[in-house]
């Protein structure tokens, strides 16, 4: 079925009643303003493999209808893995934990006008009945208050070059520290000063993996940035168990996982890098530092634009493998912890 799930107390199922109450059954949250998909509420009383999606990257860092089907394809990807997909979204004021069909093209088509939803813009959204775009920071908060324990993505936010001076930080980064799910996603894109984002999880407590036989840190549209992860894994189980033991602990920040881009983007990747370059120079030319959150999809929209889209299809290839990889993960943190 379509509709969602009415969120009553007292009616659990036998299943759920042996484990921890799920988000939708959980009396201290009864009346959010929360909606979770019943397919993804079933997997998590189930112990059931989920994956959440953001949706920034559709609202604001790709263009229409290219977004919606990017978007479509994830969460067909995550299925193939044997997870279910929960793409996260504001409509009107509600929290989607997995969005319908309608929803998640209502979103991508901009109608409504959404919002980019960063920590700080979750309420106020809310109260004014909104629509929104999930960052990385948001989706990590509401993944985590739904008991989803994989995020897969393709750019984590960071510090922005010359961040020691604008203080242009990613609340992507803080939200790590604090939310208990492994993020999946090829790295950060080298708009930002690599070098730094990774100081500051470093600082924050934020185990940084790269997803590779090497411990490379990727930089989005190329396999390597110059800088290196502390750890490196190269299959699902090892990463579930990085999460798993996290969770045994009481830890209560999350894990970034970087995977490389394939490496048949590799070679378009040094050209794509040149664009970055040529954007983030126009960017300070143009004064857009002082933007705010307007900074990360000006410059996303100027590469776009700069390689005539070739920036997108390699955008494209690095998120699916994300969602390939996050879903594989999701299914063995589910063998592990039930
Ligand atoms: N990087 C990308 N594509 C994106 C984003 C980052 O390559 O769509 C989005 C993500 O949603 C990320 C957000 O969480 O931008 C970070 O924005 P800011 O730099 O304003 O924190
Ligand atoms: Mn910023």
């Amino acid at each position: 079925g379509t509709a969602t799930r009415s969120i009553r107390y007292g009616r659990l199922s036998s299943t759920a009643q042996r484990r921890a109450p799920t988000f939708t059954h959980n009396p201290l949250f009864q009346g959010a303003p929360v909606d979770v998909h019943p397919e993804v509420e079933d997997a998590l009383a189930n112990g059931c493999p989920v994956v959440a999606l953001e949706s920034t990257i559709i609202t604001h860092g790709m263009p229409y209808p290219t977004s919606l089907k990017m978007a479509q394809s994830l969460e067909d990807i995550v299925r193939s893995t044997g997870s279910i997909p929960a793409t996260i979204g504001l409509i009107e004021g509600r929290i989607k934990i997995g969005l319908q069909p309608g929803e998640l093209e209502r979103l991508a088509s901009r109608s409504t006008d959404p919002v980019k939803l960063s920590r700080r813009d979750i309420a106020a959204a809310i109260a004014l009945r909104r629509d929104g775009g999930t960052t990385c920071s948001s989706t990590l908060i509401f993944a985590a208050l739904a008991g989803i324990k994989v995020f897969a993505t393709g750019g984590l936010g960071g510090v922005h070059r010359r961040g020691e001076n604008t203080m242009d930080v990613s609340a992507d980064l803080h939200e790590l520290s604090r939310c208990p799910v492994g993020l999946v996603s090829a790295g950060v894109k080298s708009i930002l000063d690599i070098g730094r984002t990774l100081e500051h999880l470093e600082t924050l407590g934020v185990p940084v993996i790269s997803y590779a036989e090497s411990n490379d840190f990727p930089a989005f549209f190329t396999r390597r940035s110059g800088f290196k992860s502390p750890w490196n894994v190269d299959d699902p189980k090892t990463a579930a168990r990085i999460l798993y033991t996290q969770k045994q602990l009481g830890m209560l920040n999350g894990a970034l996982f970087a995977v490389p881009i394939p490496e048949s983007y590799e070679a378009i990747g040094a050209v794509l890098q040149e664009a970055v370059e040529t954007a983030v120079r126009e960017s300070e030319e143009a004064g857009v530092s002082k933007l705010g959150k307007e900074v990360t999809p000006w410059l996303l929209k100027r590469v776009g634009e700069l390689t005539c889209g070739k920036s997108l299809e390699s955008n494209i290839a690095l998120v699916q493998n994300t969602a390939l990889v996050g879903g594989r993960i999701a299914a063995e943190y589910a063998k592990i912890a039930n």
